[in-house]
């Protein structure tokens, strides 16, 4: 059986309202009274999360403090305490490593597991799946929401529906009585814009949007379309990327000053970009993935990927791609840390078509300037839009 047909056992797992229910857990005189995480109701920040008791209060992730204070202001409001969630997230990887090595790390109280080597071990999946619940339970005193599916992305949409505490089991003949039901809102990608844009096409739940063949959602949303069309479908093939697999080159800067000018993001984004060609082209590879991160003033963090039909190493592609990653956020907030890194390397020799010269004048000129880089020093020769950036020191 090859490895397309082989039929995969997914696991998502999901904490309930993390940083809350841990706040809950470590003093008993918050269980069952609204709790937001965030810092203080007067402060300029905004919520990280909250209790499900706040959440009846409508409040949610994001919101300015000020906010929540004002829809419940005897919700008790505490600073957020990164050491001790990593510290939990870290017990809670320790459990998920008894089942399986193959462990994809989306934040962190949030992961998926592919179990499907597991079962000669520990039993079946969804036996796997009741003891890591089970066992979040007992040792740690938190709950979490479990979902088990053939694909990551049935499996996230399976812990997220019965949330908090849900755990749901999808097996291949349920899969899309599951799906039909549920709004297009729910699939994975599908924002606002999305989702507008499927709602003058008369489509509002996935069961309606299996109505478009691939040709036509092509045409709306380009190459999303035919993600869609799968997706509707239930069918998603992306592996679980264990850490060893999502080996990257990458580089982040810190603002001194949290920053929302998208101009002046993109300067840095250019520069990152720029230093992470140059190691690509140093350890003679060419990668295939961008990803970009973005870190807001309180901490929260958001990640965008995109995976190109080719592979690149020049410091111009990486920035483009990285550039239309950043446009597509929508960035809301100021901005306190961005990253750019690349990763599924090929190395650099592999050419993307049989019609490309072995190395193209670009990537000549790109190798002549690292020379001189590494020659004369960094700032000996560089695009004339990073001489005007004001931040060097964060570069
Ligand atoms: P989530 O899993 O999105 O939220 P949650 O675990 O608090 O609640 P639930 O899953 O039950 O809906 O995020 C995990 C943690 O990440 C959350 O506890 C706090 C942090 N976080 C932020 O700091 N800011 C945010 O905007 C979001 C969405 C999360
Ligand atoms: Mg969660």
């Amino acid at each position: 059986m090859n490895q397309s047909e082989r039929k995969l056992q997914i696991i998502h797992v999901d904490m309930d309202a993390f940083y809350a229910a841990i706040e809950q857990r470590d003093n008993p005189d918050l269980s069952g009274k609204p709790v937001v995480v965030g810092g203080r109701p007067n402060s300029r920040g905004v919520v990280s999360t909250c209790s499900y008791e706040a959440r009846k209060f409508g409040i949610r992730s994001a919101m300015p403090l000020t906010e929540a204070r004002r829809r419940c202001p005897q919700a008790v409001f505490l600073p957020v305490n990164m050491p001790k969630y990593t510290q939990v997230s870290s017990q809670i990887h320790l459990i998920f490593k008894d089942y399986t090595p193959l462990i994809e790390s989306i934040s962190l109280d949030e992961a998926f597991l592919d179990v499907s080597d597991s079962t000669r071990l520990f039993g079946s999946a969804q036996k796997i799946a009741l003891e890591i619940k089970e066992r979040i339970k007992r040792d740690l005193d938190l709950t979490a929401s479990v979902g088990l599916a053939p694909n990551k992305f049935l499996a996230k949409i399976a812990s997220d529906i019965q949330k908090p505490n849900g755990l749901v089991m999808l097996t291949e003949e349920r899969i899309q009585d599951f799906l039909d039901p549920l709004p297009v809102e729910r699939i994975w990608g599908v924002g606002a814009r999305t989702a507008e844009k499927l709602h003058n096409l008369h489509v509002r739940t996935i069961q309606e949007l299996k109505r478009l063949d691939e040709p036509s959602l092509r045409s709306h949303f380009g190459i999303a379309g035919t993600r869609l069309f799968f997706l509707a479908r239930g069918i998603d093939n992306r592996p679980v990327e264990t850490d060893r697999e999502a080996k990257s080159i990458g580089r982040e800067t810190t603002f001194r000053e949290d920053l929302s000018d998208y101009e002046v993001l993109q300067a840095f984004l250019l520069n990152l970009s720029a230093d992470v060609g140059r190691r690509l082209r140093k350890e003679s590879l060419k990668a295939k993935t961008v990803t970009i991160k973005v870190r807001f003033a309180d901490f929260h963090t958001l990640s965008r990927s995109k995976t190109l039909d080719t592979y690149i190493n020049l410091d111009q592609d990486i920035y483009l791609e990285a550039k239309h990653l950043l446009l597509e956020l929508h960035l809301s907030q100021p901005v306190r840390l961005i990253g750019v890194s690349v990763h599924n390397f090929v190395p650099e020799e592999f050419q993307n078509s049989l019609f490309e010269p072995a190395e193209s004048e670009k990537e000549k000129l790109a190798k002549t300037i690292d020379a001189i880089k590494e020659r004369y020093g960094e700032k000996s020769i560089t695009l004339a839009r990073l001489l005007n950036l004001g931040h060097e020191d964060n570069l």
